[in-house]
């Protein structure tokens, strides 16, 4: 799966990147969004996830997130967020940015994910009292503030919306810096995200992609290993301590 002189590359690295989607949390039994089960293929989220949908029916809205966030109470993180955790302990410096709102990286043990779209766990006022996470489960839906009445809506970024700066620009910084990018379970079609690769690829840095499909990115990466990411992180392991014993 991984040729020889790639693992002794990589092995060296100091600063690595890992940029995960929706792919990393199907071994969870979480559907992607583009996927056989995908979410998208049963609700239309182009539309759903925007604020105009939000405006125009909020409780349609939050049905969708409530059913998700339901399904994600009962998900266990899966070997390949495990392993990326422990990617923490073996690189010097590793950072982790995802575009996926489940927070399963976090319950792996991941220290510092860069949520890139926010997280479903959280509830924003739309009066502007802030953002809070709330993980019950929400009954009268669409939910109100505490604070002031107005309606909540998921802490999301929708379509159409600007990314949080901050992460935005400490994953672009990471990109900028790192020795070796990893990209695992992306269809590559959702943008900025999908371009944090650009930089690593025109500098020539290695840059490895685990997707079971071929995505846009599959013919400009350094090594496209097509396999779920579960299998593919675990012999990615086992190459990278087998070598460390020799
Ligand atoms: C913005 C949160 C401007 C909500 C999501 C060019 C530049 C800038 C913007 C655009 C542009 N072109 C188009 C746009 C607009 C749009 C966009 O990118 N549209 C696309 C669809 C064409 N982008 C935006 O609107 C972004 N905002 O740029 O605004 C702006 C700027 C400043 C100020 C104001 C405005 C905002 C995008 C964020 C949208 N929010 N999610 C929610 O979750 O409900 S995106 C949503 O898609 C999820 O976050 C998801 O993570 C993301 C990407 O999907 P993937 O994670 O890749 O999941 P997918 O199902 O597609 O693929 C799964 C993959 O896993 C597959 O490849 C599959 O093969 C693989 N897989 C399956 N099993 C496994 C596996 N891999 C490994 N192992 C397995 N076992
Ligand atoms: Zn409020």
């Amino acid at each position: 799966m991984y040729p020889d002189e790639i693992i002794q590359k990589l092995k060296k690295y100091e600063k690595v990147v890992l940029l995960t989607g929706a792919g990393i949390s199907a071994e969870s039994g979480i559907s992607t969004f583009r996927g056989a089960r995908g979410q998208w293929e049963k609700v239309d989220p182009m539309k759903l996830a925007t604020p105009e949908s939000f405006a125009k029916d909020p409780k349609f809205v939050w049905e969708w997130y409530e059913a998700r966030r339901r399904q994600l109470a009962l998900a266990e993180p899966n070997a390949g967020h495990e392993i990326l955790a422990w990617m923490e302990e073996f690189f010097p410096q590793v950072t982790l940015v995802t575009q996926n709102v489940d927070r399963l990286h976090q319950k792996a043990g991941s220290r510092h994910p860069i949520e890139l779209h926010g997280s479903i766990w959280m509830v924003r006022c739309v009066g502007g009292c802030g953002e809070w996470e709330d993980r019950h489960e929400l009954v009268n839906l669409p939910p109100k503030c505490p604070h002031c009445g107005a309606l909540l809506r998921p802490g999301v970024v929708w379509f159409g919306e600007g990314l949080p700066p901050e992460p935005w620009a400490e994953a672009e910084k990471a990109a900028r810096n790192c020795d070796a990018f990893l990209i695992i379970g992306t269809s590559a079609l959702v943008y900025p995200a999908a371009a944090l690769p650009e930089g690593p690829m025109r500098l020539g840095k290695l840059v490895i992609e685990i997707n079971p499909e071929e995505t846009p990115l599959s013919g400009q990466v350094t090594l496209s290993i097509h396999a779920g990411a579960g299998e593919a992180l675990k012999s990615l392991r086992e190459k990278l301590i087998k070598n460390e014993v020799d």
